[in-house]
């Protein structure tokens, strides 16, 4: 885009006088509205699970799970702070959630996931069915349905929420109230979804309506047990390693309609490609320790020395690569999903150089 036309004095009056009629005029702001390519307030960040744990903890000695209703630290990109999200488009946190505790049921319009980080035992109801969550499983709270959490077992559990916050709030959209009771009355047994809809079959005459898998929890076992028979074959991807995408089993979609959810595996001693997609991802370490290098759009370097349940973030558009010291997996999501369906998703492959011609 053009530089900026010259602010004369009998154009500055002008605007004075037209911004009583909120008017202004385009030509001052075009260059800031179309910009040659992604440039993301978003920066590179990482949060080392051992620095950020004795936090967690804290919180639970301060507030209830009850009286907060949800007590989760919100993973704030420091490019955007105050405004509670992780990439432009999407919120993050670490809820903690002790033995003999309950986060009381509600429902909203934004979708959640819910990544298990640390410890097993604790369920998720969602709308009439619970889940026993494990460390590395994936489960979603789909778009205005009723959950509530529990923990019945003896240790604390930590989870990363993932929601489209800032997606819903973007398009003025969202909806939210609590469930008059505690807990939602269970209505199905645990386990229903997953046999029903996830098993590489599906009820006869079944039709799915909604945006949403109907499978909600994606066990870890299953995840690892599936990569690990996948990589016997060492085709991996010069970028990503072995990466899959979590789907709809009723139509091979993403499993939410707005996050795109998926999980890698770098063999030891990988070195990536570099790469670039214009869908700002979150990480999570589940297994294995490495590094991921990022260069922001002003060129400079960050390197994060990640290891099991950290957390960090690569924005849109900027170009990273992974190195792996053992054998590691990553969990991450991304609002891929809403880019692609309005043709918006665009990536890049190869080195720095190869990309910028
Ligand atoms: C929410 O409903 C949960 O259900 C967690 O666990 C985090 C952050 C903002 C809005 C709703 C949950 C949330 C949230």
């Amino acid at each position: 885009m053009e530089a900026k036309p010259k602010l004369t004095p009998e154009r500055a009056a002008y605007y004075k006088k037209i911004d009583g009629s909120n008017l202004a005029p385009l030509w001052e702001v075009l260059g800031g509205l179309i910009i040659k390519e992604p440039r993301s307030p978003a920066r590179p960040a990482h949060w080392r699970y051992d620095e950020i744990r004795p936090f967690i903890l804290d919180a639970g000695r301060l507030i209830t799970a009850k009286e907060a209703e949800r007590r989760v630290l919100v993973l704030e990109n420091p490019g955007l702070k105050g405004q509670s999200k992780i990439t432009n488009t999407l919120y993050a946190g670490l809820q903690l959630i002790l033995p003999g505790e309950v986060a009381p049921a509600h429902r909203h319009s934004q979708s959640a996931l819910r990544f298990i980080v640390e410890g097993s035992g604790a369920f998720t109801a969602v709308d009439g069915e619970k889940t026993i969550m494990h460390e590395g499983d994936f489960v979603i709270t789909p778009s205005w349905t009723w959950h509530d959490h529990g923990n019945d077992s003896d240790a604390p559990m930590v989870w990363m929420d993932g929601l489209d916050i800032p997606i819903v709030g973007l398009l003025d959209a969202q909806f939210a109230e609590g469930y008059p009771d505690e807990r939602h009355p269970v209505t199905r047994p645990a386990g229903d979804s997953l046999a029903r809809y996830g098993s590489g079959l599906l009820p006869v005459g079944y039709e799915h309506k909604a945006p949403t898998s109907p499978v909600f929890n994606y066990p870890y076992a299953r995840t690892r047990e599936a990569l690990e028979t996948m990589r016997r074959r060492e085709a991996w991807d010069p970028c990503h390693g072995l990466k899959m995408r979590y789907v709809n089993p009723v139509d091979g979609g993403w499993a939410m309609p707005t996050i795109g959810t998926f999980m890698q595996m770098l063999p030891k001693d990988i070195h990536t490609s570099p790469y670039r997609s214009t869908d700002g991802a979150v990480f999570s370490v589940v297994e294995g320790s490495g590094r991921t290098v990022v260069t922001g759009h002003d060129g400079a370097e960050t390197t994060f020395e990640w290891r099991k349940r950290d957390t960090f973030i690569v924005p849109s558009w900027m170009w990273h690569r992974h190195e792996a010291d053992s054998d590691a997996v990553l969990f991450s999501f991304s609002d891929r999903p809403v880019q692609e369906k309005l043709g918006l998703w665009r990536e890049m492959r190869g080195n720095r150089e190869a990309g910028r011609a």
